[in-house]
């Protein structure tokens, strides 16, 4: 039943995978990759003149650390040390500007009374609510208002709480609009911003029906078979159906490592990373996760920018690595220089730089949550858990929960799946996970007394739920929060090597080239070599712009004649039959129409 369970999950996953660049139109104008010879046409090739459209030209991902060399003088005030103080576009105090005292500092501003008691948030929580452009939330129990509008922003509900978020004149929305159809893709108002799915890249097309707009599944295309997940998970079950369970390595111990930025105010520290840790053991058991190293970082992470995710999570990631240790920064000479094979980085942060101030943030593995692909986008392999001094013991164990591939248990995935995927109801709403119970969300719902929450249309979610929002009341996963969990970890375990695309190398004609999850691709036209990359979110046999977008073992080549698909080098499998079409292996014909 659990391995049905996983398969029918493995599916979503597969199915999910859409895509699209809202820019671009794929069947317009797909574009040519600059300066690739075009190979000559064998004899009888049925469609001659087929060249690689390869991913983006793989390189080591940023090993070094982003330079300090604009930081601008008094780029902005902020607190520090509990007064006023100017500080650089680097984020590193500089001057005093104003002395607070015993009220203390909040906000880039002396206080101006006492912090209220904590019965003053009332009825709300850590998530907050906009009232206008007004962003109100409840943090570390005192209520604290933001008024966006005073920074040029507005203030929206995500699905992290209320938040000041910049104008967007092209893409920005509110939150109320309904999805809608353009032609083939779908356009979703996610957390502020339209997001557009393109259905075709899922083989489906985009359909509305009265005010629902969705992708919905061509009944006539046959998928690819979902390879089959055979292995132990570390989630208390028997996954292999050898009669035991977790065995062999299932549950090897989790190196986590822990960055500290040079210079950062952090109160009660090792104490509180132990007590981290301790949650998040207790909360993922089976799972055993340690600190394996502590190391420091560069001041600039203090306060961390969400926009500096991507860029440090792929420098954080690779920085304690076995296969950067010459290109990363050099390594403690005093402590053990070795690289480690597998780690989850988490950087403690003084503070994000957010409004109102979040405890902490994490990527997803390749753009899922609950087995839902959220973007079109290609997702990088890398990853980042940030923390803040703000933080419950809990955020650890929330924040590893995204890393795994878990949504909040308010999340409306349903709107991201293609309809006719053969997915149960309980997979279409919510969190996409079956044995956790409908979340309204924090505004919809408030807690009566500790932990015993009213929400408006009746609904009972569990407070308890490390996923969820209801802060102070969070303490456990479901078990099949805990399997997602589980096997996403396994992934990332996999993927870890490929970091670097050219630690990576693959052929491409066989079966299980790649780590699970990623495909096999050239990286240039020829006999340029193939290097494993993580999957993309277009099915085989769509149109694509480069092969960072295909999935399932496909990558993108075109022709003169024939636009940029997704195609499958051809392997022994039922719905694949050979054919050549002059590139230098032989492709999956179904692919090509
Ligand atoms: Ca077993
Ligand atoms: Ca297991």
């Amino acid at each position: 039943m659990k391995a049905r369970a996983l398969r029918v999950l493995g599916v979503a996953v597969l199915l999910g995978l859409a895509l699209l660049l809202w820019w671009w139109d794929p069947m317009a104008n797909a574009p040519r990759r600059r300066g690739e010879p075009t190979l000559p046409p064998p004899a009888g090739a049925p469609a001659p003149d087929f060249t690689f459209v390869p991913a983006p030209a793989p390189q080591p991902q940023n090993s070094s650390p982003p330079t300090a060399a604009d930081c601008e003088s008094e780029a902005e005030l902020d607190c520090h040390q509990g007064d006023v103080y100017w500080f650089d576009s680097c984020g590193r105090p500089e001057a005093r500007f104003e002395r607070c005292g015993a009220l203390g500092c909040e906000d880039a501003r002396c206080r101006e009374e006492p912090p209220p008691p904590v019965s003053d948030c009332g009825s709300i929580s850590a998530y907050g609510q906009c009232s206008g452009n007004v962003a109100e939330a409840c943090i570390q129990g005192r209520l604290v208002r933001f008024d966006c509008a005073a920074h040029r922003q507005r203030c929206i509900t995500t699905s992290e709480g209320a938040a000041c978020m910049p104008y967007d004149e092209k893409n920005g929305c509110r939150g109320d609009e309904p999805a809608r159809c353009e032609g083939d893709k779908l356009k979703l108002c996610v957390d502020g911003v339209y997001r557009t799915i393109d259905c075709a890249a899922r083989r489906a097309h985009c359909s509305e029906r009265g005010t629902v707009a969705q992708c919905e599944i061509d009944p006539a295309v046959i998928y690819p078979p979902v390879a089959d997940l055979d292995s132990e998970l570390c989630d208390a079950q028997d996954n292999d159906a050898d009669g035991r369970i977790d065995e062999g390595d299932a549950c090897a111990e989790v190196p986590l490592v822990a960055f500290i930025p040079e210079g950062a105010q952090l109160v009660n520290h090792e104490q509180r990373m132990q007590e981290d840790l301790e949650v998040l053991n207790r909360v993922l058991s089976p799972n055993k996760f340690r600190w394996a190293r502590v190391r420091k970082v560069q001041a600039s992470y203090r306060k961390f920018d969400p926009n500096d995710m991507e860029t440090a999570a792929s420098y954080l990631s690779q920085r304690e690595s076995t296969f950067l240790p010459d290109r990363a920064a050099p390594l403690d000479e005093a402590n053990d220089t070795r690289g480690l094979d597998f780690y989850i980085p988490v950087l403690y942060s003084e503070e994000l730089k957010m409004r109102p101030p979040k405890s902490g943030m994490s990527t997803l593995p390749n753009a899922r949550c609950g087995g839902v692909r959220l973007t079109d986008q290609p997702s990088p392999i890398s990853g980042l858990i940030v923390l803040s001094e703000s933080r419950q013991p809990e955020t650890l164990a929330h924040e590893m929960g995204h890393y795994l591939g878990l949504c909040h248990t308010h999340e409306q995935l349903g709107r991201f799946v293609v309809m006719g995927e053969p997915l149960s109801e309980c997979q279409l709403e919510g969190d996409s996970i079956c044995d956790t119970p409908i979340d309204p969300g924090p505004p919809a719902c408030y807690q009566t007394e500790a932990c015993v929450l009213r929400c408006r249309d009746g609904a009972r979610p569990d407070p308890f739920n490390v996923m969820s929002y209801y802060l102070g009341c969070r303490r456990v996963l479901s078990l099949e929060q805990l399997s997602t969990a589980a096997r996403n970890l396994q992934l990332r375990r996999g993927w870890f090597r490929c970091l670097d695309p050219r630690g990576c190398p693959c052929q491409p004609g066989r079966k299980a080239a790649c780590p699970q999850e990623m495909s096999c691709r050239p990286s240039g036209a020829g006999d340029a070599p193939w290097y494993c990359e993580l999957d993309g979110a277009s099915l085989p046999g769509s149109a694509c712009h480069d092969s960072s977008q295909c999935s399932l073992r496909a990558f993108c080549a075109g022709s003169s004649q024939a636009v940029s698909r997704c195609i499958r080098p051809c392997i022994e499998e039922p719905d694949c039959s050979c054919t050549d079409v002059g590139l230098p292996i032989g492709v999956c014909r179904e692919d090509l129409n």
